[in-house]
């Protein structure tokens, strides 16, 4: 384990509406965990699970991954090490523009939500302290740039996704997200199959800076070095670690 996350490269999707494993100490192997998922997450479901894991691992680096604004108030945003959120440059474009501007216009608009219940509603005060926890909430933002390579998940039906990209597109979307974009990370998503190493390899040659994540159907440990060798900073490990956390561990080299 590593709390830097820019060192990590081994993450864990942890999907707040799926229950936790019983015994969390398998975290204890990871670098990172980010909270999301495609279903049925709630601002409560989030915070319980990500309250959860840092009560066990107060050093290991959470994020919050929404989809939406509503899973986000002053409460997650505090629990949380950054708020991670996905621009996915297959998707539609709701999915790279539009989602993002309402995210943030929903966020501007909601300070007593930010600021907690329990204040005082009056006037100034409610203002400057909502316009803080919007500050606080802009400071944790991380942007990642996407691109969604299963067409069956269900994080493609969430975003728009019917086309999937050729390895040169892949590239041009890695090239775009460090040189322009400026993202911090740059995410190859095959959620729920393994993709191997092709779209890593061809993202890879233009990243410095930006970091490179594939999630997607990792199941053993030669999996996360084959991807890890193709340039990948981290690999994403989702499903396997709700469904046999045993086997989750096998993901690990
Ligand atoms: C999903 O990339 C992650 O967002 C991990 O994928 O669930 O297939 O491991 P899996």
């Amino acid at each position: 384990m590593t709390t830097d996350w820019r060192a990590a490269s081994h993450i864990t999707k942890v999907d707040p509406a799926d229950p936790l494993p019983g015994n969390l100490s398998v975290l204890g192997h990871t670098d990172l965990v980010i909270v999301g998922g495609s279903d049925d997450v709630t601002e409560a479901n989030t915070l319980a699970t990500i309250e959860r894991i840092t009560a066990e691992f107060p050093q290991l680096p959470v994020w919050q991954e929404p989809y939406s604004g509503s899973h986000v108030s002053s409460d997650t945003v505090d629990a949380a090490d950054r708020l991670s959120v996905p621009a996915v440059y297959n998707g539609d474009s709701a999915n790279f523009v539009d989602k993002h501007v309402d995210f943030f216009t929903e966020v501007g608009q909601k300070p007593a939500e930010l600021t907690g219940a329990s204040l005082p509603v009056v006037g100034d005060l409610v203002q400057s302290k909502g316009r803080d926890a919007v500050t606080a909430l802009s400071e944790k933002v991380l942007a990642e740039g996407y691109v969604v390579q299963n067409l069956d998940s269900k994080a493609a039906a969430e975003s728009g996704v019917d086309t999937l990209y050729t390895p040169e597109q892949v590239a041009g979307a890695a090239l775009a997200t460090e040189s322009f974009f400026d993202f911090p990370v740059f995410y190859v998503e095959y959620s729920g199959t393994y993709g191997g190493p092709e779209d890593v390899e061809a993202a890879a040659q233009y990243l410095d800076d930006t970091a490179l994540f594939y999630g997607g159907g990792i199941q053993r440990a030669e999996q996360t070095e084959e991807i890890l060798d193709a340039g990948a900073d981290a690999v994403v490990v989702g499903d396997i670690f709700h469904e046999d956390p045993d086997r989750y561990l096998d993901t690990i080299p």
